[in-house]
């Protein structure tokens, strides 16, 4: 029973310890409330009972529990993100899985994340005209859920493969 004072002891503490909880006025308090803690204290009522005599305190705002501050959004630094999906059954050959979407268009300054929705592994290779691997966004292997990012910070048509499944290609347009 002397373990339940301590918690007591412990929880007003903690009321005005830390940051952000205020107990606004102790007079303000219902004797109720004092008597459950009391009783709490000598193992006289149940935890449940105490525990709804502090809620009564939080929710009449004899506590005040302040909520956590939101930071304000600076709109001018916003990232501009884009995303491509490998889905699943990207891996086969046909006329399903392609590139999510195909043709990515994005502006200037756009961070692309490519994401692999397949259940098989692929890899993003940016390649030249004539197919070869350039080393401009290059992504070691993605498995399932794994992501690549790039940033595009020119202009231009970009072009990319996966070098399990090279008939995969795809297109990133920034403009
Ligand atoms: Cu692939």
């Amino acid at each position: 029973m002397k373990q339940r004072g301590y918690v007591i002891i412990i929880l007003i503490i903690a009321m005005i310890a830390v940051p952000g909880i205020h107990v606004v006025s102790a007079e303000k308090i219902p004797n109720w409330v004092k008597q459950a803690a009391l009783w709490y204290g000598e193992g006289k009522t149940t935890e449940d009972d105490f525990l709804n005599a502090i809620k009564y305190l939080i929710e009449h705002e004899i506590i005040v529990i302040e909520e956590t501050k939101v930071e304000k959004v600076d709109t001018t630094k916003k990232t501009k993100v884009a995303n491509v999906i490998i889905p699943n059954g990207n891996s086969k050959m046909g006329n399903a899985g392609f590139y999510i979407p195909l043709n990515l268009e994005v502006e200037v300054g756009t961070t692309v994340v490519w994401i692999n929705d397949d259940v098989v592994g692929h890899t993003v290779q940016s390649q030249d005209a004539s197919g070869k691997i350039i080393g401009l966004f290059n992504s070691d292997m993605l498995n399932t859920g794994d992501r690549f990012a790039h940033k595009f910070d020119k202009e231009g048509v970009y072009n990319y493969f996966c070098t399990l499944h090279p008939w995969r290609v795809g297109i990133v347009t920034v403009r």
